[in-house]
């Protein structure tokens, strides 16, 4: 009997450790996750992509566990005059033309979309102050099923772009 307590007592005071390491260990490196309906949004970080015309871009992941497609069809934040979904389309000998995108970002079903460099972005001209490595930017992205996410994306100017395969061997 004492024993059996004795050794109840020493897992229950060590669960909660294990449990707090388990978490401190991603902390570096995740930004917390937010949670809208179906839909989860994590890996969020913003940039400065010009300081001359006072112009950042946040990337991201958000991921539908739902059974329907959803759609981002907005955003917004009151860190810059505009705020935009962005994308870059290839116009032509290579030459690679960012610009609005109207209908949005879909989200399919059981699957996910990146926002990320090179490719779909939020873009944000005008900033009110220069960004900083470090700053959290408050953004409010709008879904059609899942309705409003916000969140604030912490600026990271020492990230770097994903290797997205085809940019690694631009060189050949
Ligand atoms: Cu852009």
């Amino acid at each position: 009997m004492s024993f059996k307590s004795n050794l109840f007592a020493a897992l229950v005071a060590t669960l909660p450790f294990a449990a707090l390491a388990g978490d401190m260990d991603h902390s570096d490196h995740m930004m917390p996750v937010v949670e809208q309906g179906n839909l989860r949004i994590l890996d969020a970080y913003a940039r400065v992509s010009s300081p001359v015309a006072k112009a950042g871009a946040a990337f991201l992941v958000v991921e539908n566990t739902g059974d329907t497609d959803d759609q981002l069809i907005a955003v917004s934040s009151d860190t810059a005059q505009r705020v935009e979904l962005h994308s870059h389309t290839m116009v032509g000998d290579g030459i690679m033309q960012m610009g609005k995108v109207e209908g949005g970002f879909t989200v399919p079903a059981h699957g996910s979309h990146a926002l990320a460099r090179g490719a779909d972005h939020v873009m944000f001209m005008g900033l009110s102050q220069t960004w900083k490595d470090g700053d959290m930017i408050p953004v409010t992205l709008t879904f059609q099923n899942a309705g409003e996410a916000s969140l604030m994306i912490r600026v990271d100017l020492e990230r770097q772009p994903e290797d997205m395969g085809h940019s690694a061997h631009k060189d050949h």
